[in-house]
């Protein structure tokens, strides 16, 4: 559906606020609960357990039983897959209400929730439903007269840690290869955007999912999160998050060489040659920073443009930061809505006062939007160095930074001048060109005349301090999968 065809949306009913664990719907062990809060106005939505330890225990002691006796490891590989399938139709059937409430919850405006991260979703979990039934093994030629062969075996229990940046679409990418794969979940939301995942396990019961196989518990980083990484009942963390958290997570699943899978920050180089179509260059450049209010791991927060078009580029970014529509995200045609919370909010503005005291110059936005929301107006600094703290940090906000350039290899090295290696773009007509950068940007991904281009099929990941391993595609499957090495005597 079009956004111009979306109904007028407006704030669902809450559903589930409990811990979902072992099939059932529980209070935190604690009794404790937090609060989760609408962005755009500051209002509190919903009171939900704050799970800690011992609930994370409770959770994994029921994903244990799921994988270890049953039912989910006797499964059929390609009832599985059914059941995934299934759980896709129900997402599809229940669109309009998980759409809402990923808007109500995180603040992106209605039209993305739509047309992005809810068809995203969908689409992830077809793509591995269809995958369940084709992990295979192989034989292998050993020397002597044996028979080697091997067998592609889950993990056990899968923690997964998520974000709240595409709260319904990081769940999905770690659901769907654990599930494919044969493992069982023990998933925890981030604190801030706990309620679709919630609901998303609902429907999971729903579907028809065995009790003990998606298990939920929401909570804080520090205690719930902490305790998904030393379970010993836990064979394996997937963490999505700031690369800060993402290296204590490391240290912390060495004590039980738990597999660990990591997908973290980033400050992507955006290359924009003289020789592109500027008009494409400019909508990439722009929907790469801009998207999800910037909240995006990939942002492309650094921008970097050639020497002849730099000014023709710079107005044409900024009168399109100009008229970006900014405002109450369940209106159809808001284009931006809230950042997710005062914390992230300010984090922002500090950066924006950075730009400003470093020396950058601020062509339009540079502040707070109304007085209402954690809205903040977009902003594009030019005159940017590559010293300044807002070319080097992750700022995760709608703040642009534009930088010029004169030569393919010297920008190349410049776009590799940081710690992290997420995504990259190039903006070109000449193909030598694209595939030189595209060879030697230090980029899990890198995107070539477009920008944002997500598939299921599709893996994505980081270069550097952007992450460890690959999720989507056929290559997420094996961080969820061991291999054994059956060799036999044929003596
Ligand atoms: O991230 P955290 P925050 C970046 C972005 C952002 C910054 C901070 O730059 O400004 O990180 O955001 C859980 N053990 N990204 O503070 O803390 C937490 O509860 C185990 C990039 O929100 O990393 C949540 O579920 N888990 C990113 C998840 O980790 C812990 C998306 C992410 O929170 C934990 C989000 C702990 N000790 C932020 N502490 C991306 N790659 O897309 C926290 N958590």
């Amino acid at each position: 559906m079009s956004i111009a065809e979306a109904p007028k949306q407006t704030a669902p009913e809450i559903k589930q606020t409990q811990c979902f664990i072992g099939g059932e719907w529980v209070d935190a062990a604690s009794g404790e609960t937090f609060e989760t809060m609408n962005p755009a106005t500051e209002e509190i939505i919903a009171n939900v357990a704050a799970g800690d330890a011992e609930d994370i225990d409770r959770a994994a002691k029921a994903a244990r039983k799921a994988f270890d006796s049953g039912p989910w490891s006797k499964m059929d590989a390609r009832d599985r897959g059914r059941l995934m399938y299934k759980l896709a139709d129900l997402f599809e059937d229940n669109f309009d209400e998980l759409a809402a409430l990923e808007t109500l919850d995180n603040g992106k405006p209605i039209s993305d929730s739509r047309n992005a991260d809810l068809p995203l979703v969908i689409d992830c979990l077809r793509y591995y439903a269809g995958w369940a039934d084709k992990i295979e093994g192989k034989t292998i030629p050993i020397r002597g007269n044996y028979m080697c062969y091997t067998r592609s075996e889950p993990v056990g229990v899968a923690g997964q840690i998520i974000p709240w940046n595409f709260p319904m679409l990081m769940a999905a990418w770690k659901w769907g290869p654990a599930l494919a794969a044969g493992c069982t979940i023990v998933m925890k939301p981030a604190e801030q955007t706990p309620l679709t995942c919630l609901r998303m396990a609902d429907l999971a019961q729903e579907a028809g999912f065995p009790d003990g196989v998606i298990n939920i518990v929401p909570g804080y980083g520090p205690t719930a999160g902490a305790a998904v990484v030393d379970n010993p009942l836990i064979d394996k963390v997937a963490f999505t998050g700031s690369t800060e958290v993402g290296k204590m997570i490391m240290k912390n699943a060495a004590q039980s060489l738990k597999r660990v899978t990591l997908e973290l920050g980033g400050k992507s180089p955006n290359l924009i040659f003289a020789d592109a179509d500027l008009e494409q260059a400019a909508q990439g450049a722009f929907i790469g920073l801009y998207l999800n209010q910037g909240q995006c791991c990939v942002a492309c927060s650094r921008i970097f443009v050639e020497d002849d078009i730099h000014d023709q580029m710079v107005d044409k970014l900024v009168g399109m930061s100009k008229e970006r529509k900014v405002g109450d995200p369940f209106d159809p045609s808001t284009e931006q809505g809230p950042q997710i919370d005062k914390t992230q909010f300010d984090k922002i503005l500090g950066y924006i006062e950075s730009g400003k005291s470093e020396g950058a110059t601020c062509l339009t936005g540079g502040g707070r939007q109304g007085d209402r929301g954690y809205y903040i107006q977009p902003t594009v600094f030019t005159d940017v160095k590559d010293d300044m703290k807002i070319a080097r940090e992750e700022i995760f906000g709608p703040v642009m930074q534009i930088m010029k350039f004169s030569d393919i290899d010297e920008v190349v090295k410049r776009g590799n001048t940081t710690e992290y290696g997420l995504a990259a773009s190039v903006f070109t007509r000449d193909v030598a060109k694209a595939h030189k950068a595209a060879a030697t940007l230090k980029a899990g991904t890198v995107w070539v005349n477009c920008y944002d281009v997500f598939d299921a099929a599709a893996p994505f990941g980081g270069f550097k301090q952007s992450g460890l391993g690959r999720e989507l595609g056929e290559a997420a499957l094996s961080n969820y999968i061991e291999s054994k090495t059956v060799t036999m005597s044929l003596d």
